[in-house]
Order: C-alpha cells, then structure tokens, then sequence
C-alpha cells in the first residue's frame, strides 16, 4: 500500500470535492425529487409508499430517509423482468442481470441517461486510480450480461484511454497481449488477478521488465490486505479497489483514492446507510454493519434504500485527496456469505487474512463445511508454494500444525487444515467461488 500517494488526479472536481453542505443539499433535494417522482411513475414504490402512509412531502430533511421501507433482493425476484421499471422499457437502451445458473435472474434496467451517469462514475474511479487517456486498459473483466466488462470499458472510453476488451480466459493469451500492446492498467478481478501472476511465473514471463503495468482495478468479490500485498508484489502494480453491484449500477459506485483509506461512495447519486442486519436499525456512527444504498438519480430502475448484505463500515473523516464523500471501509464480507459454524461467525475473509500472511502457502484455498451427526466440520484447503512443497511431508505436517493453532486463535473454532500440492485447486475467471457449504444440500 502506498504509504505517499502516488498522484493526485481528480476526474470532476466540482461533483468530487463539493464542500459537505452543498452534498448534502444536493443529496436531499435528489431524494425528494425521487420520492415524488416514484410515487408517479413507480407502481411498485407507489403502494409501498401507501404501504407505510409516506407522500413526497414528509421527506424535509436527510434523516427523513429513515421512514422510507427497504428494499431487498427478493422485491426484484418478484417483480421479475420488468415491474420495479420507473420508466417505459422503450425509454430502456440497456439490460443486465445476475449470471446465476438457477432461477430467474436479478434484472436491472438502465436509460440513456443511466448509462451516461454510470459512464461518467467509472470516469471519475479509474481516474481516482491514476488512470488517463494515455493508459493502455487490460479489462479482463467478463463482458456480458455481467456488468465488469461493460462498465469498466465505458469509463475508460469516457477518459479516452485505449481499451483492449478481454474478458477473463485464455490467460497465456492475455499475457501476450498485455506484453505486445503495453498495458498499464489492468481491470478484472482480484482472484483473477492472482491467476494472471500465476500463469506468468509459469511461463517464465518476468513480469517487472517486460509488462509495464503500473496500476490495477480490482473488485467484484471479497480481497484482504494480504491479498492487495501479493497481487502488488506479484504484478508490479498499485492495487485498487473498486465496489459496485448490478442491481445498483455496476461497478464505480464506490473506489479508493490514492491514499487507500476506505472506498469513496459516489455519494452525489448513491447514498449509503449501514443498519444492523438483524434489527433493520441504524448503527452508531462508524460501527460496522449491512451497507444499504438509496440510488438517487438513477432513472429506469432507482432503488431506495437497497439491502446490498454487504457489511462494512463508514466513515466520514475528510481524506486528503480533497474529495468530501463518504468513505465505506474494504467490505469484510456479506451477510449471506458468513458461515455460521458450531455457532460462531465466520467469515472467509478472516481465514484469507490468516492464509496469506505465510510465503509457505499459494493464494489458493477452498472452505469445506460439513455436517455430520448434527456437528459441524471446517476443512481449509489451501495449496502450498512450489517451494514450500518441495521441503517434504515433515514439514508440511508441522506448519499444518502451525497454521491450525493460528487458525483456532482466529475463529475461537477448529479446523482441519489440509495442505495440498501446488496448482490442484480450481482457478476462476472471473469471481473466485472459495465456500462450498455442504449443509445447504441438506436443507
Ligand atoms: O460485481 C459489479 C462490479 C464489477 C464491481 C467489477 C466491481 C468491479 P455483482 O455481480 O452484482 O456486481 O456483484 C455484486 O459483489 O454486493 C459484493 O458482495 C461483491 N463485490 C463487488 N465489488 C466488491 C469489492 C459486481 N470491491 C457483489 N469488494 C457485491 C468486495 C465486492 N466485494
């Protein structure tokens, strides 16, 4: 992590670094225009609204979000394609959704003007990571119906930077071409990122003389700081981190600065909370809980007050980069992705960081969880180095060990730790899938 900012480029200074008060003005009169205009144009809000006796004028200050419902995955599912739409789908230039295998998929709808703001929010975030039009952009991130791949080359576009238009796979193949049109800036995702570096070391490729990249923007799935540090180090680069979600956006609803110290919410357009999942309450200022997110001036598909199940936490000390939003600190993981293991709380993003704090093992692990007779039963698969996997069984057992103990100081559960040879765990292309919980087969 960059202890000096490596630069300080802002992409529109006006919205960015607009003094508190004139946000918060703008924020407030953007949510009443947005109840108003919901109550007109949106069925769904507008009995939601009647619902909970709410009209466009009970919004008179910011707090007044408070009184409005929440929404949450399962009002998209059910509204499924078209019903949460606030405008005509013939005012729609666009449509995304959810690459779940199972089910209807989660749809989010955007307007010309939709997809301008997001253009412009990816804008101002690869410009936040030091982007210009003078970079060359690996995007690796999956076009399609995932939003990555569009939506990082829309930004890119916008601050005329030249895109090669990937998407994850073939991995010598992108190295090649990373190396032969001189990429700077990679975007894709964090694991992906780790593949790329992988298949490098394997082709012999020295990453530091002959690919010049120099920044990267990574998101899309849960990374830790010891993740950051090996992705650096492995590609040469400064490591940012990029937040978004399809039902919101897409990515570049939230980016670090130079000075990484949390993600930079694009507050003038999408206004966080954090609420305790279980009591829907808000929490005391700067304590950690579920981020819920109010769009403010999205048009086909607004939400108001969206259940994202992300957990992370606010902050809204000024940064020095001069940009006045609010900062969401990296996501510690999602309500639905923590496990709940004879009773504790886990979450993967705690075994990560005790993972990758050891040169012995690889970035590469998978979570088993079991239940056999009505007891619970972690296994932490993770790959050793080559290095480390040469030394020998002995030592393989006795950092097992180890590492069991850390563990166990971590998580105040056991696990069973199995160290297996390098390069047997499945890589992904796009989102690493780490957890295979085996009592959901059971339900
Ligand atoms: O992942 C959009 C995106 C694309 C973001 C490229 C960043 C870069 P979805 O597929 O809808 O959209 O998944 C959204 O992914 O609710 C988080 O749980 C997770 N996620 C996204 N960014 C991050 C991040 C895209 N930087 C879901 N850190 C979100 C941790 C992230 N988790």
């Amino acid at each position: 992590m960059a202890t000096k900012p490596s630069h300080n480029l802002v992409w529109n200074n006006k919205a960015e670094c607009m003094p508190v008060e004139e946000r918060r003005s703008l924020q407030l009169k953007r949510l009443q225009d947005l109840v108003a205009r919901l109550s007109v144009q949106s069925p769904f809000y507008r009995n939601q609204f009647k619902k909970h006796g709410i009209k466009p004028e009970d919004i008179k200050t910011l707090d007044d979000l408070r009184r409005l419902p929440f929404t949450v995955k399962d009002d998209l599912r059910d509204n499924y394609p078209y019903d949460l739409f606030a405008t005509p789908v013939k005012d729609v230039v666009r449509i995304h959704c959810s690459s779940g295998t199972t089910g209807k998929p989660v749809v989010s709808g955007y307007t010309a003007n939709d997809i301008d703001m997001w253009t412009e929010m990816v804008a101002r975030s690869l410009t936040s990571a030091g982007a210009t039009y003078r970079d060359v952009v690996h995007n690796s991130y999956g076009y399609g119906l995932f939003t990555g791949g569009l939506g990082a080359d829309m930004g890119a576009r916008r601050i005329g930077a030249a895109t090669v238009p990937m998407s994850g796979g073939v991995n010598n193949r992108q190295l090649m071409l990373m190396e032969d049109f001189g990429a700077t800036v990679l975007t894709c995702t964090p694991s992906y990122a780790l593949v790329l570096a992988e298949t490098a070391a394997q082709m012999g490729i020295d990453i530091k003389n002959r690919i010049k990249l120099r920044v990267g923007v990574f998101g899309a799935e849960p990374w830790t700081e010891e993740m950051r540090v090996e992705i650096e180090e492995k590609l040469h680069l400064e490591a940012y981190d990029i937040f978004g979600m399809g039902e919101i956006m897409g990515p570049g609803v939230s980016i670090e600065c130079a000075y990484h110290n949390g993600l930079h919410m694009q507050d003038d357009n999408f206004l966080p909370e954090i609420i305790n999942p279980d009591t829907g309450e808000p929490v005391p200022p700067g304590e950690q809980g579920e981020l819920v997110i109010t769009t403010l001036t999205k048009e086909a598909m607004p939400l108001i007050r969206y259940r994202t199940r992300d957990i992370t936490r606010l902050t809204d000390e000024p940064c020095p980069c001069g940009r006045t939003s609010v900062r969401h600190f990296k996501l510690a993981g999602r309500t639905d992705d923590m496990l709940i293991i004879k009773g504790v709380n886990v979450f993967p993003s705690q075994i990560e960081a005790v993972l990758l704090r050891h040169s012995e093992l690889a970035p590469q692990y998978v979570l088993l969880v079991e239940r056999n007779n009505n007891l619970d039963r972690l296994e932490i698969q993770v790959e050793a180095t080559e290095e480390f996997y040469k030394l020998g069984e002995d030592n393989i057992r006795m950092f097992s060990e180890k590492l069991h103990y850390e563990m166990q100081q971590m998580l105040y559960i056991s696990s069973k730790i199995i160290i297996v040879p390098p390069l047997t765990l499945q890589r992904s292309e796009g989102k690493a899938k780490r957890v295979i919980d085996k009592r959901k087969e059971l339900l």
